[in-house]
């Protein structure tokens, strides 16, 4: 069995006006879905990133994966060079997904998760039980909270209803989890900071441990937006909140930062553990950040750190040094939902919820046929189907195909459209407080 075909379908998926410290999403988030063909007539597709540098690299890869055995990823490997590149492959300027530096990792991330796709129907089993097994039965996600402006995503006529609504005050955020946790049943809470003067994100965050109690614990995720000064300061304001299975996510550029502000928060006493995707993107990045004590636990993305079995792997040297795993999300469509299911269930070491953006996006740019996929109390449960378990709407797939080709933008620019609908002098300025 060899592949035939490989072919590359750029979507573009409403996305409401969320906010971060990167600056405000577009009416479309941009993905990619690819799709591999078979001698024996077997089809595996998979979810990636979108966008002009996507997908320049899977078409500079689609030679190399044409005759291939979907069987021979290290092969494959070899061949692409997907190996940690030289340079600044951090996300402290450049939002996941857009950085040269993990574009190729990100391209052969999509063709191994489309070959296990394939494998896992050659053999009639899920993706998951292919690599080892099932470490848990579900895949728990968090509540990913947003301040937001008004609006659902899409535009003009195309525009989606706003389930949630204009959320910038504390009040309102206690209300979109509110919301959020009734529909999906989440069990941990995740809030993007870096938006709104430290002191009402403070508040934010007492207000949700108020309403949801000790049981949901709760991360909050500036983005780098803070100096060492206003970590520390934001960290010890929150010790109990961020303390008890929660934690402090990139809170300043840097693990020099990072670790600074984590000595000084031990040095107060405040035992809250540091969490990296910014920091820490790559294999290279773990020994300096466990050596500095700079970050403890480690956020995985198969979609950037290589595919599923790479973050299987770096499950296990996180367990060898003692660093906690956990997963990053960007936007995202049902398939890259069921590909961190298959990740989080086949990786032993995830032992926090991961992250998830799926309550942001609609029922109607679903183009799993069958529409979206379905959380239990907060997780995703593994389809009782082969491969990934997603079966392709086709149909959806050109109409999110037609309407990338009808956007003037290829790249994810959230400083642009702060400009546009906010502040036509806004600037991404680190540290912001
Ligand atoms: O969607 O604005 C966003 C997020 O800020 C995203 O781009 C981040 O990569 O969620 C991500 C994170 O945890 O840093
Ligand atoms: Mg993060």
């Amino acid at each position: 069995m060899v592949i035939k075909e490989f072919s590359i379908h750029p979507l573009a998926v409403a996305d409401p006006p969320l906010r971060s410290s990167y600056g405000r999403h577009a009416p479309y988030a941009l993905r990619t879905l690819i799709r591999l063909d078979t001698t024996d007539g077997i089809c595996g597709v998979a979810e990636a990133h979108g966008g002009e540098g996507s997908l320049a690299a899977l078409h500079a890869l689609r030679r190399l994966v044409l005759g291939m055995d979907p069987f021979a990823l290290h092969d494959l490997w070899m061949r692409w060079g997907a190996e940690e590149a030289a340079g600044d492959r951090t996300q402290t300027w450049m939002v996941p997904g857009e950085n040269p530096h993990d574009a190729r990792r990100r391209a052969f991330a999509a063709v191994e998760a489309a070959c296990l796709d394939i494998i896992g129907k050659a053999v009639g089993k899920p993706v998951c039980d292919l690599l080892g097994g099932r470490a848990r039965g579900a895949a728990p996600f968090s509540a990913y909270l947003f301040y937001k402006h008004a609006g659902g995503g899409g535009e003009g006529a195309d525009e989606r209803e706003d389930e949630y609504g204009e959320c910038l005050t504390p009040e309102s955020m206690v209300r979109q989890c509110r919301r959020m946790i009734a529909q999906y049943g989440f069990r941990d809470i995740k809030l993007k900071g870096g938006v709104l003067d430290p002191e009402i994100e403070i508040e934010t965050v007492r207000l949700l441990r108020a309403e949801f109690g000790p049981n949901y614990p709760l991360r909050i995720d500036p983005n780098c937006a803070w100096s060492v000064e206003t970590s520390v300061r934001v960290g010890l304001a929150l010790r109990e909140e961020l303390s008890g299975g929660g934690y402090l996510e990139d809170p300043c550029a840097g693990l020099d930062g990072m670790a600074e502000v984590r000595r000084r928060l031990l040095a107060a006493g405040a035992d809250i553990p540091l969490a990296s995707n910014v920091a820490v993107t790559g294999f290279e990045d773990i020994l300096p950040a466990w050596r500095g004590h700079a970050v403890q636990i480690v956020l995985s993305d198969p979609h950037y750190w290589g595919g599923i079995r790479a973050v299987q792997r770096l499950g296990d040297l996180c367990r060898c040094l003692g660093m906690g795993l956990s997963m990053h999300s960007n936007n995202h469509l049902g398939l890259s939902l069921l590909i961190m299911a298959h990740t989080c269930c086949a990786t032993p070491a995830m032992e926090f919820a991961c992250d998830t953006h799926y309550p942001w996006q609609h029922s109607s740019d679903e183009i799993l046929a069958g529409g979206r996929v379905q959380f239990e109390n907060g997780a995703v449960r593994i389809p009782d189907r082969p491969g990934l378990g997603a079966e392709i709407d086709w149909d959806r797939v050109a109409r999110l195909e037609e309407r990338y080709r009808r956007l003037p933008y290829r790249r994810r620019d959230d400083a642009a459209e702060m400009r546009k609908h906010v502040d036509p002098a806004w600037q991404r300025i680190l540290p912001r407080w």
